[in-house]
């Protein structure tokens, strides 16, 4: 396998700084060496630039938002170079707004290639605000949203169609904070959530066996992983932790649920926050789950 590993160093879309400096704790807790480890073949492209962060107010229910579209498009167009080339891209944010050029890139090649795309959503938060739904501003709070048509017209078109996924194609995973407005726009178009109360009642694996049910051999499935997804006791450094998320066991069979399938065809592991870890014990968890993402376990199995 082949894979190619794009830092975006930015927090243009969070609310607070910091998540900038993911992509270099990512490598410091060693994700390129590691994955080597399991026979792949791993190429760094180092970091795209773009705008810094302003640090300015909302203005018409969006934060930052010229220099949100300048990142993305920048994400886009790596990603999909990427995957024009045969390799799996690895986006290593930087904030979750960056998965609107990773997402759209990646709808863009299925659409090439006529791939059937799945995207697992893994997060404590939805991401389905909007401009008049957002309590923040925020962009990082939106990126579903987006990618489903419902966004500014200079960011939803990126990928060259809009809308660029249809949010049956999405599933998403420990969700435990949802706000108000966005709460009903999600049950109004019918996104398809395994909220943290269903794992804790059905357990990850029966999660995942549903969250998977429809890939097929023709299937691009792209994951989309929020650091924030994992408990806080675990995963302190990220910049909205939510209390009540999967363990480390729950988390590493997600994984390697995922790895199982065979299908991964591309990957963000967004909102790391370097200057909120603990001696970057979440970068070095990141960096675990990623290796069971391809595919280390425990025994040989079957
Ligand atoms: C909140 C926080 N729902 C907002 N969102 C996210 O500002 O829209 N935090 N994504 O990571
Ligand atoms: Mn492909
Ligand atoms: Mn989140
Ligand atoms: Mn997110």
């Amino acid at each position: 396998r082949k894979v190619s590993l794009i830092g975006a160093p930015t927090d243009i879309g969070a609310g607070a700084r910091g998540a900038s400096m993911g992509p270099e704790a990512m490598r410091v807790a060693g994700l390129g060496a590691t994955l080597e480890d399991h026979g792949v073949d791993v190429v760094d492209r180092g970091n795209l630039s773009g705008p810094s962060n302003p640090w300015q107010p909302p203005v018409a229910g969006y934060r930052h938002l010229p220099e949100v579209v300048a990142w993305n498009q920048s994400v886009h167009d790596a990603v999909y170079a990427e995957l024009q080339d045969g390799r799996m891209p690895i986006l290593l944010g930087g904030d979750h707004c960056l998965g609107i050029g990773s997402i759209s890139a990646v709808a863009r090649h299925c659409r090439d290639t006529g791939k059937k795309l799945r995207i697992l959503w893994l997060d404590a938060h939805a991401d389905f605000n909007t401009s008049t739904l957002t309590p923040s501003g925020n962009i990082h709070g939106m990126p579903v949203a987006c990618l489903a048509g419902h966004g500014p017209q200079e960011l939803i078109e990126i990928g060259g169609k809009v809308p660029a996924i249809s949010p049956k194609w999405v599933r998403q995973i420990g969700i435990r904070s949802v706000d108000a407005g966005e709460k009903r726009f999600v049950h109004e178009q019918e996104l398809e959530v395994f909220d943290m109360r269903y794992i804790d009642e059905m357990g990850m694996r029966h999660t995942m066996e549903l969250a998977l049910a429809t890939l097929d051999a023709n299937t691009h499935l792209h994951v989309s992983f929020d650091v924030d997804f994992l408990d806080p006791d675990i995963a302190p450094g990220v910049g909205t932790t939510v209390p009540g998320g999967p363990t480390y066991r729950e988390a590493q069979l997600c994984m390697e649920m995922i790895a199982d399938t065979g299908r991964m065809g591309s990957l963000d592991v967004m909102e790391l926050n370097p200057a909120l870890d603990v001696r970057n014990k979440t970068a070095e968890l990141a960096v675990d789950l990623i290796e069971s993402l391809f595919g280390k376990s425990t025994l040989m199995r079957k």
